[in-house]
């Protein structure tokens, strides 16, 4: 890490223009991220950067710190210089979308990311596929870079964590919690990220519960498949978590396939395990994402993708 470490600091101290981006339809964590290192970037090298994201932002990141700081890639100049582009959370690079244009162009690329991908776009690559999430790696750059921060940045961190982990749910090492416990101490407020971040649109929930009740079960109960058509998606206000969060209390069930058309032959797919792995039938179906939660975008149809999802599932439940 601090070789690594030196590199990137000698890259953001010569650069001369520097771009921030993580995955399209950003998350809490890919959002935060972004957020937190452009201002980390921007108090502790004197330097203004340009955070850009593709696709849509949930309405309830409206309240993140910085929020306006990120802007739609197509409202920024074609010919915008990019020195240094710094890419978080991506997964793989497919998911980047619109900003790929400005990566491109970019004389050095830095990547930031806990997703496993062998096909990585970084020259330096500041990975763990160990953290919760990405903001957790940005804090250990911080602290172990000595960057001065303040409480903004402390809840943009916080906000990636809680996002990432399920609300510290899916924590698989003590280091999160005393990053946690270390934030708390400085004045992080988590009561009010999280009844933030539970503040959807009526018609989004309205639609997810909709959803939630026309599931249908398979293999003994052990699978449900929920869906989400075009004309309901457009109420749909980031991932359907509702929906993953509803069906995953219920006794018995092992995964959840949430079916989302996008558009026609477009269905963006969330895959849930309780207790067992999805990540290998997401990649599978093209998309990736980790042990417990992963997803993919196919284009198909909404029928022929259900069938191949209840045949993939098929393979896996005894
Ligand atoms: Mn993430």
């Amino acid at each position: 890490m601090i070789k690594q470490m030196k590199i990137f600091d000698e890259k953001i101290r010569a650069a001369k223009s520097v771009v921030l981006c993580a995955h399209k339809n950003p998350d809490g964590d890919a959002l935060c991220a972004v957020l937190a290192l452009a201002q980390l970037i921007e108090t502790n090298y004197g330097k203004e950067v340009l955070c850009m994201y593709d696709g849509n932002i949930p309405d309830n990141l409206d309240n993140v710190p910085m929020r306006k700081k990120i802007k739609f890639f197509e409202h920024i100049p074609d010919n915008t210089p990019v020195d240094v582009a710094i890419v978080l959370d991506y997964g793989i690079k497919r998911n980047i979308g619109g900003p790929r244009k400005f990566i491109e162009r970019a004389s050095f690329v830095i990547e930031i990311d806990h997703h496993i991908n062998d096909d990585k776009i970084g020259m330096l690559c500041l990975d763990d596929e160990s953290a919760a999430s990405v903001t957790e790696i940005i804090y250990k750059i911080m602290i172990t870079m000595g960057w001065k921060y303040d409480t903004a940045v402390l809840r943009l961190i916080m906000t990636g964590i809680i996002t990432d982990t399920g609300c510290f749910k899916y924590v698989k090492h003590g280091r999160v919690m005393r990053m946690v416990a270390d934030m708390v101490d400085n004045g992080v407020d988590i009561q009010s990220i999280i009844n933030e971040l539970a503040n959807k649109p009526r018609k989004t929930i309205l639609t997810e519960a909709a959803s939630v009740g026309a599931t249908e079960f398979f293999y003994g109960n052990k699978l449900a498949v929920a869906i989400i058509d075009s004309r309901q998606y457009k109420n749909l206000d980031g991932r359907g978590e509702t929906v993953l969060n509803l069906l995953g209390q219920i006794h018995g069930l092992e995964y959840i396939a949430l079916l989302k058309e996008q558009k026609p032959n477009q269905i963006g797919v969330s895959l849930r395990g309780r207790s067992k792995p999805v990540d290998e039938i997401a990649s599978e179906l093209g998309g990736g994402g980790h042990e417990f939660a992963a997803g993919a975008i196919v284009q198909d149809s909404l029928e022929n993708v259900k069938v191949r999802i209840l045949d993939l599932f098929k393979k896996v439940i005894k």
